[in-house]
């Protein structure tokens, strides 16, 4: 497994919005994770972070023609997701600790589309929040905490449910076998069958990448192929648009 962070370039900052989701409001007792304030770099501590988040409007204006696709990061909480978004950001190891919100980072695939990412919590009361995210999704990455067989079925289930939403339904997926790290952990055909991945998602393209969140192996390729996957879609949008206006 190769790791070729090099192709992807996070150019914005991490926003954790302490209040609701679009559409929804979760209870301050519904936390996911997000480092500790003081693990953070300077510039995204205090006044700091709100300078990222106008270096995001400036980012977004200044990319304003480029074309902009987001993607939901979705899985039960302790997948992994938080790690993940913060080992792209800042390439380095952090602590995390519950949090009120979701985190929005925006990734740039290298001759790909900037992805804003936007990582949803995974507790229990928040994943009914999942379906208010979908409808602006251009793509879905789930990730699965690998050496957690106990709640694979959960995941599944979640999986399934997400799936079924009329606004993501055609979206390309790509599965995140996380944790590979650790001794014993289920490989990605392993997560393939658990997930019952060639079955749920028969209706749109998919990948499933081993990975390991704390050391970024596996996560540049798996955002790789999403852009990819994400390319192929457009172009085969703008093909039909295309002859539809013949
Ligand atoms: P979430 O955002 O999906 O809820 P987190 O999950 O990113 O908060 O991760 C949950 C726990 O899993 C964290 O440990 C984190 O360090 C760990 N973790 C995430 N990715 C990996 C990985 O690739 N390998 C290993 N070994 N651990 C990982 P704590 O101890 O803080 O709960």
């Amino acid at each position: 497994m190769g790791f070729c962070l090099p192709i992807i370039k996070l150019i914005n900052s991490r926003v954790s919005l302490p209040g609701s989701p679009p559409g929804g409001t979760p209870s301050h007792k519904h936390f996911h994770r997000r480092p500790r304030k003081d693990s953070l770099p300077p510039e995204d501590q205090g006044p700091g972070r709100r300078q990222s988040l106008r270096k995001m409007g400036q980012l977004s204006s200044k990319n304003r023609n480029a074309q902009q696709v987001h993607v939901l990061l979705l899985g039960l909480d302790s997948a992994g997701k938080s790690t993940l978004l913060y080992k792209l950001k800042h390439a380095k190891d952090f602590t995390t600790i519950p949090t009120i919100g979701f985190n929005v980072e925006m990734v740039e695939v290298e001759s790909g589309p900037a992805l804003t990412v936007w990582d949803i919590g995974g507790q229990e009361k928040m994943r009914p929040t999942w379906s208010l995210h979908c409808e602006d999704a251009d793509g879905l990455v789930y990730v699965v905490d690998s050496t957690d067989q106990r709640r694979l079925q959960d995941s599944r289930e979640e999986f399934k449910h997400i799936l079924k939403n009329e606004h993501i339904r055609h979206v390309p997926v790509v599965i995140l076998a996380n944790k590979q790290d650790v001794p014993g952990a289920l490989s990605a055909e392993d997560v393939t069958r658990g997930l019952q991945v060639p079955k749920l998602c028969s209706s749109r393209s998919w990948y499933v990448q081993p990975c390991c969140a704390l050391s970024g192996e596996g996560l540049a390729e798996a955002f790789h192929r999403l852009a990819t996957f994400l390319q192929g879609r457009r172009k085969a949008r703008d093909t039909l648009a295309l002859f539809k206006q013949k």
